[in-house]
């Protein structure tokens, strides 16, 4: 999810010129327009371009002139592909293994993404309308991803073994947030992803304060890559707002609109871009009320590297509500400054 950032750094251009990632696929469709489309130097193609991709019953381009959103992305939405009758959309959405959306209605601009492993040379994306309604895309994105991105297991309350088959899984990504920073959006990220504000996530804004120190961001082998989340993502973090208080406790906490009864992976990605010396911070983190992780301490990821990019994944219980909590708070464990100031999550 991204790439290529406006401050020079050695390390960085190394790393994007050494690593960038070259998609194998990369289709991107303007679905209904006349001509190609090029947001933030991306080409998407026009309609007719892509008619060898596309085969249904029935279908009809729509097309406005109106700006839907103000940014350039807005080109994008005023044209169509629509399959039937005007009237509502309702219509679901799957490949040949997986259902990825269900009874989608869209009342206002929407970007929905999917990870899928796709083991054969093709890949079809089926689109079928609720009875008596229609179903409509404005633009497609099939872009291959590396396979590191998702490893095959992730931590998790249930066993030691951990959780293991995301290989075989449909994800939709829920949410990708930059903690401590602004949008870091699909121009700085390798694989065109976009990074959104931790703002309307966090609850009780005033208990967390930012730092950012892009620079100091450092890949070492064993730890994540550009690819897992770029240096403009890790560079940025949310700490305890604890006003010098040394004996403050208490959490930071990030609430996500879920839906009930799913497991949802949550990947952790810390970057501890404050710390002078090693073994300076430890904390907890919980997911609603578990402890996924006690005491973590960066450095004895890092090998002797300080602000090493690293990323943890956990997969949680099915959820009991439609909302999913992350929290962070310092470690009473260890005989030193209760540190939980770099705790980033995405
Ligand atoms: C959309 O409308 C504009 C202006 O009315 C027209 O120039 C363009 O050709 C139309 N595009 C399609 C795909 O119908
Ligand atoms: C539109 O994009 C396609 C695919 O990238 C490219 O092959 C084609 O030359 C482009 N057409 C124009 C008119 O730019
Ligand atoms: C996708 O599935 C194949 C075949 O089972 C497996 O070898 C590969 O590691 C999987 N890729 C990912 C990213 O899970
Ligand atoms: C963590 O925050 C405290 C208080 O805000 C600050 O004094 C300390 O320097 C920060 N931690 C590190 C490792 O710099
Ligand atoms: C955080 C970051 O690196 N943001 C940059 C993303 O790219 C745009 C230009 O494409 C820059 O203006 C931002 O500063």
């Amino acid at each position: 999810m991204f790439e290529l950032l406006f401050w020079v750094s050695s390390v960085l251009c190394l790393a994007c010129s050494a690593i960038g990632f070259k998609p194998a696929d990369n289709y991107l469709i303007d679905c209904g327009s006349l001509t190609n489309n090029t947001v933030s130097g991306r080409v998407f193609m026009a309609d007719d371009l892509a008619s060898k991709f596309f085969s249904a019953p029935r279908s009809v381009v729509g097309n406005t002139s109106k700006s839907i959103t103000s940014s350039a992305v807005s080109r994008l939405y005023r044209t169509a592909r629509i399959f039937t009758d005007l009237s509502l959309a309702r219509f679901d959405v799957s490949t040949e293994n997986h259902v990825l959306l269900s009874s989608l209605s869209v009342g206002v601009p929407l970007v929905k993404e999917f990870s899928v492993n796709v083991t054969t040379n093709s890949l079809t994306i089926i689109f079928t309308p609720s009875e008596n309604s229609f179903a409509f895309i404005n633009a497609l994105e099939v872009v291959s991803a590396p396979d590191q991105l998702i490893p095959d297991n992730a931590r998790t309350d249930k066993s030691s073994m951990g959780f293991q088959g995301l290989m075989w899984q449909a994800l939709e990504t829920v949410a990708r947030v930059n903690m401590g920073g602004p949008m870091a959006s699909f121009d700085n990220d390798t694989l065109s992803r976009t990074w959104v504000p931790e703002q309307s996530f966090l609850i009780e804004k005033n208990l967390a304060s930012t730092v950012s120190n892009i620079r100091s961001v450092k890949y070492v082998d064993g730890g994540s890559t550009p690819e897992i989340a770029p240096a403009s993502v890790y560079g940025t973090c949310t700490k305890m707002n604890s006003l010098g208080d040394p004996n403050s406790n208490f959490d930071v906490t990030w609430e996500f609109d879920v839906d009930q009864g799913f497991q949802y992976l949550v990947r952790f990605n810390f970057c501890d871009i404050v710390s002078t010396t090693f073994n300076q911070l430890y904390f907890n983190i919980f997911i609603d009320s578990s402890m996924v992780v006690r005491d973590l301490d960066l450095s004895t990821y890092s090998v002797n590297v300080l602000a090493a990019a690293y990323y943890m994944d956990y997969v949680t219980d099915s959820t009991m509500t439609n909302k999913l909590r992350v929290s962070s708070g310092p470690s009473n464990l260890h005989d030193v400054y209760p540190y939980a100031n770099h705790t980033k999550w995405a």
